[in-house]
């Protein structure tokens, strides 16, 4: 049985075993309506870590940051509806106002609001709903409401620290640590994408940061979210500036003030260099006059270049990769966690069978093996030699969980030679899995690439 089956078959046990608590069957309800929705993804960090405008950026859309904790998910028309106990939900109207969405909350004070829903249509939306936390969110609200975690973090905090360990063995296999706001880690340099993105690197391989989280990106949110709403006027003003040559223009970008300042070099209103600067923030407009200097000259190549450099790319790849492809297993997690909180609050004679159950599902669910190894690998914690290392990655679903992908094939094959391809493979990780040159944890990672081939091969018969 897959993990996915299992924590559904004892999430309906848990509900019979239950059936006479109100307060537990109310918990399990919620958690089976739950199972069935889009992979829940919470966007977590300090205040003013960037995490609003990470949501925006990821949604596509710049709606102005609601305080308090903001559920996004996919919907046929914009719709929010406020959640303050004991008042019942109540839909607020969304309006525009400068050219953004605005949830108006209206009378309502944010310590009153327990939550505002959102629907949004949205592409990124469907597969992944989103969970815009406050910044004082406390870990066991943001791993107990979400099946992965988004956490941002200008630099490296022992309160950070703090945040991922309270998570247990959660972070490992749910969590991407983002260093956010990079455009301002390289003190504004025309290079600060680049250096923030080895900062990245190097906690990805950092020994506290490592075991916390399953990858380590940096992302300029600000610029991200100025780049996918980017409108014509905009672009003509950036090109206007572009125009120019560098040396005339260099000075009168320095600074926010020297950028709106009286003397300026090109016919662009006050208000218009007021609004870039609002928009894509002083280094965002450097960049992107750059940009359209290098040839990136149109609107579309522009953005297509300003989501990549921003970090948004990584950031949406990371997501896919770790969340969206796995959410049946971060489901599976999820009903477990929430399993154990149950029998913990409410022990009970007729629950033994369920704990037992429980305990051996969290113990040997293989792919909770894979996501650690493909986390140990990405990270560099676990090296293999050679093409070992690149073929582990891809077999435990590093670019995509299928056979085809697993194999690293690029044709469609028929079921007769896939399992020629699978057969092959296994033969040679078995090897590996007790080959003398590697050391335990090297021929661990085998196993668990065994494993994965056996997986495979049942799966096809
Ligand atoms: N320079 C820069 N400023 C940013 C970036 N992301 C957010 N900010 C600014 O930081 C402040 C806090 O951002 P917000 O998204 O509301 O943070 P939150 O409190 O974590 O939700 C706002 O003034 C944003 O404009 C970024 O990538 N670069
Ligand atoms: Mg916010």
């Amino acid at each position: 049985m897959t993990p996915h089956a299992a924590a559904w078959a004892m999430l309906n046990e848990a509900l019979a075993v239950y059936r006479d608590s109100p307060r537990a069957t109310a918990f399990l309800r919620a958690q089976l309506a739950r199972f069935g929705e889009p992979v829940r993804v919470a966007v977590a960090g300090a205040p003013g870590a960037g995490k609003s405008t990470v949501v925006n950026s990821l949604i596509g859309e710049e709606i102005a940051p609601v305080e308090g904790l903001v559920s996004y998910r996919d919907g046929p028309a914009p719709r929010a509806v406020v959640i303050a106990p004991p008042a019942p939900p109540q839909e607020v109207p969304i309006v525009r106002r400068d050219g953004r969405q605005r949830v108006d909350s209206g009378a309502w004070r944010s310590q009153q609001v327990e939550r505002v829903l959102v629907d949004w249509p949205a592409r990124s939306l469907r597969e992944t709903s989103l969970l815009d936390t406050p910044g004082g969110a406390s870990p066991e609200l943001v791993f107990g409401e979400a099946d992965a975690v988004v956490y941002l973090m200008r630099h490296m905090h022992d309160a950070d620290l703090r945040f991922l360990q309270a998570g247990g063995d959660r972070p490992s296999v749910s969590t991407v640590v983002v260093l956010s706001r990079a455009d301002e880690i390289g003190g504004g340099r025309i290079d600060a994408l680049s250096s923030a993105k080895q900062i990245a690197r190097r906690y990805r391989r950092d020994p506290q940061v490592q075991p916390l989280c399953q990858n380590v990106v940096a992302v300029a949110g600000l610029l991200a979210v100025a780049a996918r709403t980017l409108r014509d006027a905009e672009f003509d003003a950036v090109a206007a500036l572009a125009a120019l040559p560098r040396t005339d223009l260099e000075e009168h970008l320095l600074s926010a003030d020297r950028f709106v300042g009286h003397d300026f070099p090109v016919a662009l209103a006050p208000q218009v260099r007021q609004g870039l600067l609002e928009r894509f923030g002083i280094f965002g407009v450097r960049l992107t006059a750059t940009l359209v200097r290098q040839g990136f000259d149109t609107r579309t190549k522009l953005v297509g270049q300003l989501v990549q450099r921003s970090g948004l790319g990584e950031l949406r790849d990371a997501i896919g990769q770790n969340f969206t492809e796995r959410h049946e297993v971060l489901k599976a997690l999820s009903v477990w966690r929430a399993l154990e909180f149950v029998l913990r609050a409410e022990p009970r004679q007729g629950a033994r069978k369920l704990t037992a159950d429980l305990e051996r599902a969290l113990a040997s669910a293989h792919d909770l093996k894979e996501l650690r190894l493909l986390a140990a690998l990405q990270t560099g914690r676990t090296t293999l030699p050679g093409d070992l290392e690149a073929e582990a990655v891809r077999i435990v679903g590093g670019e995509g969980t299928d056979p085809v992908a697993r194999l690293g094939m690029d044709f469609e094959p028929d079921e007769r030679s896939l399992r020629l391809a699978v057969t092959d493979v296994l033969r040679r990780w078995q090897d590996q899995a007790v080959n003398p040159v590697l050391d335990t944890a090297q021929r661990a990672a085998a196993g668990v690439v065994v494993r994965s081939c056996e997986g495979m091969l049942t799966r096809l018969s």
